[in-house]
C-alpha cells in the first residue's frame, strides 16, 4: 500500500474512534470503563455496630427516655464524625391529640457549598407492634432495629467515612423524627395518612436553614433485612425518576444489582413525600417489598415485636452503603 492511503485509513479509523467516543456515552458499562471514580469502601461492621447501639437504648419512641437518650447519642456521633449538626425541635399534635416532642437531627458536610445531595431516615421507633401475629403484643414498643435504626446506621457510617474523605458536594444527612407514631391498626376510628411523617412534614414547611434546597435526596427506610429487595418505588420513580435511574444503575454497575431489582414497586407513603410534594426537592424511598408475604408488603417482621438486632443482615447494610457511596462520591 502506498503511503498515502494508510494515512488515508489512519484518519478514517480516528473519525470512527471519536464517533464511537461520543455515541456511547449513555450505555451501561461497568464502573471500570467509566469515567466513575470508585468510591471509598463502606464498612458494615460498624454500620452494624451504630444499629445496635441506637437499639440498646430500648425503643426510641416519642416522649420516652430512650428517645432523648439516643437524640443526644446521635448528635455526639455526627460532631465525633466532623458534622455540622442542626437541630429543630418543637412539640407536634399528634392523631390521638397527644403533644410529641420532636426532634430533627442534621449533620451537615461542606455547609458552605450550594451543591447538596441529602439522604435521610426516620430515626424514632413505633410504640405500637401493631402487625404482630400475637395480639397480646399490638401495643407494645418496637425495637426498630430495621425500621428506623438501618437507615440511621448507614448514614452514621457514611458520616465516618465524609470525615476521612470529602465527597466535592455537600451532604446532608436528615434524621427525621415522629415518622413511626402513624395511626395503628387497632384504632376503629379515623386513619389519616398524614398522622404519618410528621418530622419531615415539619422540616419540609421549615428546613434548619432559611432558602434550604438540594439537587435530590434519597430516604432509607428498612434497609437492613436479610433478602431484602429495593423495586422502583412509584412516588420516586413519579417525582425523581432521573434519581431512580441514577441509583439502581449504580447497583447494577458496582455488583449490588440483586438487592436493586429493575422492576416497578408499589406506591408507598414515606418521608420522601412531603420533602417532594412540600419543599420540592426530587427524593426517592429505599425500601424493601415481598410479593409473596402475607403478613405485609414489607415482610414478616415489620411492626412486630421481632424487628431487632437479630434481624438485621450485614450484607444488606452494606449494598444500600455502597451504592450510596458510589453515588455521592461521584456527583461533581
Ligand atoms: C404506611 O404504612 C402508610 N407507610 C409506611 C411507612 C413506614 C412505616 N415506614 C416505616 N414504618
Ligand atoms: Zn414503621
Amino acid at each position: 500500500m502506498k503511503k498515502g492511503n494508510y494515512t488515508y485509513l489512519l484518519l478514517l479509523a480516528f473519525i470512527g474512534f471519536v464517533a464511537c467516543g461520543n455515541g456511547n456515552k449513555t450505555a451501561s458499562l461497568p464502573d471500570e470503563e467509566t469515567k466513575d471514580v470508585k468510591a471509598p469502601e463502606f464498612n458494615a461492621d460498624s454500620a452494624f455496630a451504630y444499629v445496635k447501639a441506637q437499639c440498646d437504648f430500648g425503643p426510641r419512641t416519642p416522649n420516652s427516655q430512650a428517645h432523648n437518650l439516643c437524640g443526644n447519642w446521635l448528635v455526639n456521633k455526627f460532631k465525633e464524625f466532623g458534622a455540622t449538626v442542626y437541630e429543630q425541635t418543637d412539640k407536634v399534635r399528634a392523631w390521638d391529640g397527644s403533644m410529641l416532642d420532636m426532634r430533627n437531627i442534621i449533620a451537615s458536610y461542606n455547609p458552605e457549598t450550594r451543591k447538596r445531595v441529602i439522604i435521610c431516615a426516620h430515626w424514632d421507633s413505633r410504640p405500637w407492634a401493631d402487625n404482630d401475629p400475637d395480639e397480646k403484643n399490638h401495643h407494645t414498643p418496637i425495637d426498630g432495629a430495621d425500621d428506623g435504626a438501618s437507615g440511621v446506621g448507614v448514614m452514621i457510617e457514611i458520616a465516618r467515612q465524609l470525615q476521612m474523605k470529602s465527597t466535592e458536594i455537600g451532604i446532608d444527612l436528615i434524621c427525621f423524627d415522629l415518622e413511626d407514631y402513624g395511626t395503628p391498626q387497632w384504632y376503629e376510628g379515623k386513619h389519616d395518612e398524614n398522622s404519618w411523617c410528621l418530622g419531615s412534614q415539619y422540616w419540609s414547611h421549615q428546613p434548619h436553614v432559611e432558602g434550604y434546597n438540594a439537587r435530590f435526596g434519597i430516604l432509607l427506610d428498612m434497609v437492613g433485612n436479610a433478602n431484602a429487595r429495593f423495586y422502583k418505588e412509584y412516588f420516586s420513580q413519579r417525582m425523581a425518576g432521573n434519581v431512580v435511574s441514577k441509583v439502581w444503575k449504580k447497583a447494577h454497575n458496582s455488583g449490588y444489582g440483586v438487592y436493586f431489582p429493575k422492576e416497578d414497586g408499589g406506591a408507598i407513603t414515606d418521608d420522601h413525600i412531603p420533602v417532594n410534594q412540600i419543599a420540592r426537592i426530587p427524593c426517592i424511598d429505599i425500601i424493601p417489598e415481598y410479593e409473596n408475604c402475607e403478613a405485609s408488603s414489607f415482610g414478616p417482621i415489620w411492626h412486630t415485636i421481632n424487628d431487632n438486632i437479630s434481624n438485621i443482615d450485614k450484607n444488606t447494610l452494606k449494598a444500600v452503603g455502597q451504592v450510596l457511596m458510589e453515588v455521592i462520591y461521584n456527583e461533581k
